[in-house]
């Protein structure tokens, strides 16, 4: 636990000029260190003005034209934009844009692959899949250089200990798109929600084990916690299907991440797992005797987000990072309620494993990446490489977040005065509707998730004091007390021809129909694992330790 922290805590100094989480408090020395010398540097840099530098510094390139592939990207490179001009002129490049949609964006990318229309740098999630591999042997993709030595921050996302593994023989062939700094920021993806004022009405503690939940869940249904008079409340809901998994977090917590699990020495895929079984007999047993939202399996996205608004559910799956909880707020305040939100609600952890084990949600830093068009040539290239070390410098995090200083914010030290307009919600006009080119460039080279947790005044005014307490009191109690998920990500990242083979199986819906079934869950799942041979789930396993063994991996 502690080396973890550790781990994270250098990957965020280098990436991070304001960072004040207390949730970091217990190992400052190494942190504020850090600040200093960042500090030191940015000062010593700033005796000369920073148009000086850009013009000196894109006096030495010759002109570039780079083409951008981004979701919603088409006609964000306009006029009138001075980050765009100040991004350009740095690098001497005119950006052109393919917008993609959300729906159709894998499509296009290998429509264009295959017809030779791909834009120079594009975004998409194909890591480890066959398109990906195709696209490394005919040569639509380059690696980056051997040499990171002149991209220190390329280097340094490169060899986070879950992007290392995606090394193909020898070179990396993409730049992941982190969403955190570090694995263990996902904690605030998968969460639970419970009503903390039902719980008081009720004399309840909040649960920490399965038999915990059932008494709670319980009392929620049949207690009547809102104290109406009236049956009218139900226990558990979610706020999509896939949020449902974290009800799997104790005892199989490897079907949230996809992670292969070893058993017996044997490494198998995670629905393969011994205590999958379990844990469907633990949904199982809430849907049969009512303590699961018996809609569970029809509702639509945001079904259960509206039942917890109108105050009819006393506990939601979803995640709970400030924007989520300001979501599920501007729901709640649509309804009458005698108590407010913040009052009303307590982030928590899902039930203990049978050893009394809670779990946090761990997954790669990343989900999509960068690609960069094998037709590029080495001059297009090497300014790509240099875009991109630039967008995960501290000077960029600043204009993205923040803005043009002396123009969108004054800072006093470490602290930042926005100087940006409001909307009529108290709230300040994006800097995207300021400078149109940020919706592509702001998350280009990274998702950066993390930035609505840090505790700014920008956040607190954005989000509000109430929902930022809420969540970094969550983050240090999780922190401190809850263990990441077991997860092997060299396993896990792993090409192996037995993956692409299995990835057909669909095996959530496999579990959702033996939740609602009324045979033996054991019996039922062992059926449904028999049938997955005709996929070729045996030779699939055989192949990844095959695989796991040649590569040495523990
Ligand atoms: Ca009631």
């Amino acid at each position: 636990m502690k080396n973890s922290i550790k781990k994270y805590l250098s990957i965020m100094v280098a990436l991070l000029i304001v960072f004040s989480m207390a949730a970091c408090n217990a190992e400052t020395t190494e942190p504020a260190k850090a600040n200093d010398d960042a500090k030191e540097s940015s000062e010593s840099s700033s005796t000369q003005s920073d148009d000086e530098r850009v013009e000196e510094e894109a006096a030495e390139l010759e002109p570039v034209e780079l083409s951008i592939g981004f979701w919603n990207g088409a006609d964000v490179f306009g006029d009138n934009d001075p980050m765009l001009d100040y991004v350009q002129e740095k690098f001497n490049v005119t950006f052109t844009s393919k917008g993609v949609s959300w729906s159709d964006y894998k499509e296009k990318y290998k429509l264009w692959a295959a017809a030779g229309e791909l834009p120079d740098i594009f975004a998409v999630d194909e890591f480890n899949t066959d398109t990906y591999s195709s696209w490394i042997q005919q040569g639509v993709i380059q690696p980056l250089p051997d040499d990171l030595s002149a991209y220190p921050n390329i280097a340094k996302v490169m060899q986070q200990p879950d992007v290392a593994p995606l090394n193909v023989d020898g070179s990396y062939y993409l730049i992941p798109r982190l969403n955190y700094p570090s694995t263990d920021y996902w904690r605030y993806d998968r969460g639970v929600i419970i009503r903390k004022d039902w719980l008081a009405n009720l004399g309840l503690e909040v649960p920490k084990t399965f038999e915990e939940y059932k008494t709670v869940l319980k009392a929620f249904v049949d207690g009547d916690p809102d104290g109406n008079g009236v049956a009218d409340t139900i226990g558990i809901t979610h706020k999509n299907i896939a949020m449902l998994d974290v009800f799997y977090l104790g005892t199989t917590p490897q079907l949230l991440n996809g992670a292969w699990v070893e058993e017996d020495g044997t490494w198998v895929p995670p629905f393969y797992a011994s205590t999958t079984k379990d844990g469907i007999a633990q949904l199982r047993e809430l849907y049969v005797e009512g303590l699961l939202d018996q809609d569970f399996a029809i509702m639509k996205n945001g079904d259960g987000q509206e039942k917890f608004a109108q105050g009819k559910t006393g506990v939601i799956a979803q995640q709970v990072g400030p924007a989520h909880l300001r979501e599920l707020k501007q729901m709640w305040e649509k309804y009458d309620h005698d108590t407010e939100f913040k009052d009303a609600i307590a982030v928590v952890y899902p039930w203990a494993n049978a050893e009394g084990k809670q779990h946090s949600f761990v997954q790669t830093t990343f989900w999509s990446e960068s690609y960069f068009n094998g037709d590029m040539s080495e001059v297009e290239m090497e300014r790509t490489m240099m875009l991109y070390d630039w967008l995960f410098s501290a000077e960029w995090l600043e204009l993205k977040l923040y803005g043009i200083e002396g123009v969108d914010f004054e800072k006093d030290g470490d602290a930042y005065k926005i100087l940006l307009d409001k909307n009529e919600d108290g709230t300040y006009v994006a800097l995207t509707e300021k400078y149109p080119s940020l919706k592509v460039l702001d998350s280009l080279a990274a998702w950066d998730g993390y930035t609505q947790l840090l505790d700014s005044d920008k956040n607190r005014s954005t989000y509000g004091d109430d929902l930022m307490d809420i969540v970094k009191e969550f983050g240090e109690y999780s922190i401190a007390n809850i263990e990441p998920m077991p997860t092997n990500f060299d396993v896990k990242l792993l090409p192996a021809e037995g993956k692409s083979t299995i990835a057909g199986i669909v095996y959530s819906d496999d579990m959702i129909r033996i939740i609602m079934s009324d045979g033996d869950v054991a019996q039922e799942w062992a059926t449904t694992l028999e049938e997955y041979e005709q996929y070729g789930l045996t030779d699939a396993i055989n192949d990844v330790n095959n695989k796991i063994k040649e590569q040495g991996i523990q």
